[in-house]
């Protein structure tokens, strides 16, 4: 289908997700978030898409979500329009795995939708902040948990207390990013890696996803079981049979994803 605030496109086993809102910075309105609910949904159906790569433009992956359309909401209104909700629910339990590709601005909401991929890669000119104390509100898409998760109560509070934004190695050094690269070469390291993950077995990368996210839910015991139970499960697969074959036989794997 056709979208008009993002490009879609298929690249091989990628998903590609661009956003597409120059005009404001990738800011995210409901016509943007709703058409990335859907995209993503088909990507999920698609057996063929291994991975999604989440993009913006060089300038902003994006500046958050849309002030403009936000400026005259009451709480209600707020509460009402819902659609962002389904966004952070439908990314941050997204079977498949997911890449972001960050470049420029990555701000309140948008750093929201970044921290809720799995792998992110930052061009050097990345500039990742949550400044929505700045216009009166506080982070309301996971950032105050997720950000804390990621990089520790007092660079947090830092950082949403004074809206204050980091650069792209300071993000690496807090562990906030996967990587750093060069400004040119982002978006095709983004996929490259993303190729990586696409060419490992689905049930094997979609167990291992959810065995890490586990880490932010659950407490350490329960989670070493959970871990445990998904490992048995996968000796079940064609794909581990076909792992350990090709290991043993000195050749590439070829996973079904069964
Ligand atoms: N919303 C709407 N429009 C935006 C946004 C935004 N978030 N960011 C930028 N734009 C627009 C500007 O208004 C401008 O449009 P115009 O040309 O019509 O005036 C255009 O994009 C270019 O922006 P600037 O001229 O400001 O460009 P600069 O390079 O000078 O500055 C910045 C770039 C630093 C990104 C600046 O635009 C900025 O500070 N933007 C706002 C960032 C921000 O505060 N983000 C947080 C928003 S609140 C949020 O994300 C809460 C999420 C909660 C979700 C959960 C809900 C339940």
């Amino acid at each position: 289908m056709g979208f008009e605030t993002l490009v879609v496109s298929k690249e091989g086993a990628l998903g590609c997700i661009s956003l597409n809102r120059p005009e404001a910075m990738n800011a995210l309105n409901a016509k943007l978030v709703t058409e990335l609910i859907v995209a993503l949904d088909e990507f999920e159906k698609d057996d063929g898409v291994r991975c999604v790569v989440i993009s913006g433009s060089e300038r902003a992956f994006s500046a958050g979500a849309d002030i403009k359309e936000m400026a005259d909401m009451t709480a209600i209104q707020m509460a009402m329009t819902g659609h962002f909700f389904p966004l952070w629910d439908k990314v941050g339990r997204y079977p498949k795995p997911v890449v972001a590709a960050l470049s420029g601005f990555v701000l309140g909401g948008g750093l929201e939708l970044a921290m809720s991929c799995d792998v992110l890669i930052a061009s050097e000119t990345t500039q990742l902040g949550q400044p929505e104390i700045d216009i009166g509100v506080m982070p309301g898409g996971g950032g105050t948990q997720r950000l804390t998760r990621a990089v520790g109560k007092y660079k947090a509070m830092e950082m949403i207390l004074t809206g204050k934004r980091i650069g792209a190695e300071e993000a690496k050094a807090l562990g906030l990013v996967s990587r750093v690269v060069p400004k040119e070469a982002y978006l095709s390291e983004a996929k490259k890696v993303g190729n990586e993950i696409a060419t490992r077995s689905p049930v094997a990368i979609r167990l291992a996803k959810m065995a890490v996210n586990k880490a932010f839910e659950m407490g350490l015991k329960d989670a070493l079981d959970f871990e445990r139970e998904l490992f048995y499960l996968l000796f079940a697969s064609e794909d581990k049979t076909e792992g350990m074959k090709a290991f043993m036989a000195k050749r590439r794997p070829e996973f079904k994803g069964k």
